[in-house]
């Protein structure tokens, strides 16, 4: 039986013409949080929304923001997000070269802190750094796009960050990103995450599909 998870939409795969509906909508059909990907264009080869727009955003969602910095560096850039109206602010630990910094600046700045790994780092990365983070994610793609296909060698690493978030006794949430829907999203769950993030599978078929769409993610349609 997979484990009970929480689902947040990336609104990467919504109507970027429309995003405060976009937002009500995905917030009124049963999401748990607003996943928002920051792209530089450097860290990723992809660019996509800074501070202003989440800014904008803050207002059409009472639901956690969720911010996923694929910036490098990201320092300077921690605060405004902050400010902006992010409650979970993530880092990549490749961005580096002070992890441990970073996620210090993010509690600092009154959010909570999560570390994401691409899927070539190893599990092993996060263990120093256990005592600093309240949330790991693991991305289960090369981030950059959405609609990219899930990759299987993801699950093993989940389930062995599972065991060190067990392991340590810390409220430590454990979400994926990236190529997530039912049956992917099944897989994860069973193997420890408990926040699924879903783009394309989340937004498929327009706001009338969104509550179903997160139902079947939940695994309970
Ligand atoms: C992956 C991307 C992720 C996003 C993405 C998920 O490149 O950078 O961080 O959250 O939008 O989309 P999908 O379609 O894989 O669920
Ligand atoms: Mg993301």
């Amino acid at each position: 039986m997979p484990r009970a998870v929480r689902i947040a939409p990336s609104i990467l795969s919504a109507d970027f013409a429309r995003l405060g509906a976009e937002l009500r909508a995905v917030t009124d059909a049963g999401a748990d949080l607003i996943h928002i990907d920051v792209m530089d264009g450097h860290f990723v080869p992809n660019l996509t929304i800074g501070p202003g727009v989440v800014k904008a955003l803050k207002p059409h969602s009472g639901l956690p923001f969720d911010v996923h910095l694929m910036i490098a560096p990201a320092d300077p850039f921690i605060p405004q997000f902050a400010s902006s109206g992010a409650d979970i602010i993530t880092v990549h630990a490749e961005a580096g070269p002070h992890l441990h910094r970073s996620l210090a600046l993010i509690r600092d700045q009154g959010c909570e802190a999560g570390v994401s790994l691409n899927p070539s780092t190893p599990a092993e990365a996060v263990a120093p750094v256990l005592d600093a983070v309240d949330l790991v994610l693991v991305m289960s793609v090369n981030p950059g796009f959405a609609g990219q296909s899930f990759i299987d060698s993801q699950l093993d690493k989940l389930d062995r960050l599972r065991r060190m978030i067990d392991d340590s006794g810390r409220d430590i949430a454990l979400e994926v990103d990236g190529g997530i829907n039912a049956e992917t999203g099944r897989r994860a769950a069973e193997a420890g995450a408990d926040i699924l993030v879903a783009g394309t599978a989340a937004f498929a078929g327009g706001e009338e599909s969104y509550a179903e769409n997160i139902l079947r993610l939940r695994g309970n349609a």
